[in-house]
């Protein structure tokens, strides 16, 4: 036994890879069973990381993603060879648009065979490369933990997103030493600076403009920014616009919270502060008339993804420039100048506000869709997480719920992927089991992940579903009838009895009919600590007020 201790202990690929999870601090792993990912299991079974097992791999994919977005720290999900992958693309590709840090680990086919035809041979990489900030296999004992790590560091480092790994089965029967833990260094986070002369200048427009607004976006949560942003927003006396995961990093009553006055704030600006958030069709792209010609646009943000406008970027660590901006960027002009250009956003901000106060109070049956929001948010819990998943309902809830802190809203993002709900709010409970978790869906979401709620009751996560049931595919058909005149394929069957889907996989069910019924079902919901479905029969006829989001 002399000189034992100085033996390498030997694992196998699975426990390595359990290894890495946990020393990068990463989500419990979401999943679907499958042969190609056996060896996974053992080794983080050994190794003490929690397995959740879902009912279709877009959920685990998406669950990863909410994981994801409710900590900013790594997701977890683990996809069979072939079709295991293939189910999650969507979620990968939702988590490459919404910069969201997840570890997609796929199972593979034995290299041994590799292009002779295995059971569900498939080639990953070069689907998920256009949509993954790394893809690679591994194809050693020894790469998996180090490959591992590699991949979490390109998660989370710089613009963060999802990287692919994918660990052929015979490699899972193979076994290498345990890497000394450290060797290893912390997974960086760290961004460089942004260039100090360009945040002088950026802090002199900001001074020197008569008319300035931010829009802030979800960057500034993956920086962990928040304070700083407010802190900017207050000191420079700067209106501002929230989308994406910055939602609720100012609150509805803040004087300077501007998110229901975009065509003051924006409209009118004479300088826009763009801080970390893409000019996507969300922000019209920032062209007119969203964005004024004239008006200045510069930048904050970790590189220049979607900036089509020219201006100043201040590109690096986001954190460390809204601080020094927040510093250096006290208004120049007259206090009363500057003053009055709040004013005038908070009005109109107030004059919104009131009309959606009048939207929510709506009465009748079947029930409108902003009254049925309305009543969520009264409901629920200053630090409940809603989701968000599904059409018209949904856009009614972002205009009419507004969040105390950033963190509490999640939604599809900007790829829309419908069906991502019931994933997001498994992670989100999971992740506070002590806080209220509500869905809103629409009829339509709701069916592209339903069994889930299996995997809530099995999981005893008492999630709360609350949904828009108006029996159409209301998002396609109102536009549908609107710019061509008619309307296919764009119908369910109405009042279809989701409650009653929901106490057959033995949940908790609620039909509900009244605008007045809704409170006391949200009410027997909760109090019911089983997995939950407030089926709330919607008016077809409403249609949320928009402009073609297709060109
Ligand atoms: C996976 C997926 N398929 C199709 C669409 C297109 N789509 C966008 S909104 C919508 C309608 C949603 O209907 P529902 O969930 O019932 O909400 P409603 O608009 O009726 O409130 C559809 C089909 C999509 N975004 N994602
Ligand atoms: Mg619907």
């Amino acid at each position: 036994m002399l000189g034992a201790e100085l033996v390498a202990e030997v694992a196998p690929t699975g426990e390595l890879l359990a290894l890495a999870l946990r020393r990068v601090e990463a989500g419990p792993i979401f999943t679907l069973n499958g042969g190609h990912l056996w060896g996974l299991y053992l080794g983080a079974q050994r190794r003490g990381v929690a397995m959740v097992d879902v009912r279709h791999e877009q959920t685990a994919g998406f669950a990863a993603e909410g994981w994801a977005r409710i900590t900013r720290r790594c997701g977890v999900a683990a996809l069979t060879a072939g079709p295991g992958v293939t189910n999650a693309i969507s979620a990968i590709v939702t988590a490459y648009q919404n910069d969201s840090p997840v570890l997609f680990l796929g199972g593979r086919t034995p290299s041994s065979r590799w292009g002779m035809g295995s059971l569900q041979e498939l080639d990953h990489l070069p689907l998920v490369s256009s949509v993954t900030r790394s893809a690679r296999t591994i194809s050693s004992a020894a790469e998996a933990y180090p490959a591992l790590l590699e991949a979490a560091r390109t998660a989370l480092g710089g613009r963060t997103g999802p990287a692919f790994v994918d660990v052929p089965v015979d490699v899972f029967l193979a076994g290498a030493e345990i890497p000394d833990e450290g060797a290893v260094g912390r997974v960086p986070t760290g961004l460089p600076e942004a260039d100090p002369d360009q945040v002088r200048l950026v802090a002199r427009m900001l001074r020197q403009a008569r008319r300035p607004a931010i829009v802030a976006g979800s960057t500034v949560w993956w920086a962990h920014a928040e304070e700083e942003l407010v802190r900017l927003a207050e000191a420079a006396a700067v209106p501002v616009v929230l989308n994406g995961m910055a939602r609720g990093m100012l609150p509805p009553f803040h004087p300077l919270f501007a998110s229901r006055a975009r065509e003051v704030a924006l409209g009118q600006a004479d300088l826009i502060l763009v801080v970390g958030a893409p000019l996507d069709f969300r922000l019209n792209f920032g062209q007119p008339p969203l964005f004024p010609k004239e008006a200045a646009v510069a930048y904050v943000d970790v590189d220049g993804f979607r900036k089509p406008r020219p201006g100043p970027a201040l590109l690096g660590d986001v954190r460390t420039t809204l601080a020094r901006l927040a510093e250096a960027a006290v208004p120049a002009q007259s206090r009363s100048e500057r003053e009055a250009w709040v004013e005038r956003v908070a009005d109109r901000a107030a004059a919104a506000r009131a009309a959606d106060a009048e939207l929510a109070a709506a009465g009748g049956s079947p029930v409108h869709p902003a009254r049925l929001v309305a009543e969520v948010e009264r409901f629920v819990d200053p630090d409940a997480i809603l989701v968000g998943d599904g059409g018209d309902v949904v856009s009614f809830a972002g205009r009419l719920i507004h969040r105390r802190r950033p963190g509490l809203w999640i939604d599809g993002g900007a790829f829309g992927c419908l069906g991502s709900g019931l994933g997001y709010a498994l992670a989100a409970k999971l992740a506070h089991p002590q806080r209220q978790v509500v869905v809103i869906a629409g009829d339509g979401a709701f069916g592209f992940s339903a069994m889930e709620f299996d995997t809530l009751v099995r999981h005893r996560l008492p999630v709360v579903c609350v949904i828009g049931n108006n029996g159409i595919w209301g998002l396609e058909k109102h536009p549908m009838q609107r710019l061509l005149g008619v309307s296919l394929l764009t119908d369910l069957a109405p009042g279809t009895r989701y409650d009653r889907v929901v106490e057959g996989l033995g949940g908790h069910g609620e039909l509900v009919e009244h605008p007045e019924g809704i409170a006391p079902a949200l009410d027997r919901a909760f109090r019911s600590g089983a997995p939950a479905c407030v089926n709330v029969l919607c008016d077809p006829r409403i249609e949320y007020p928009r402009s073609s989001p297709l060109l």
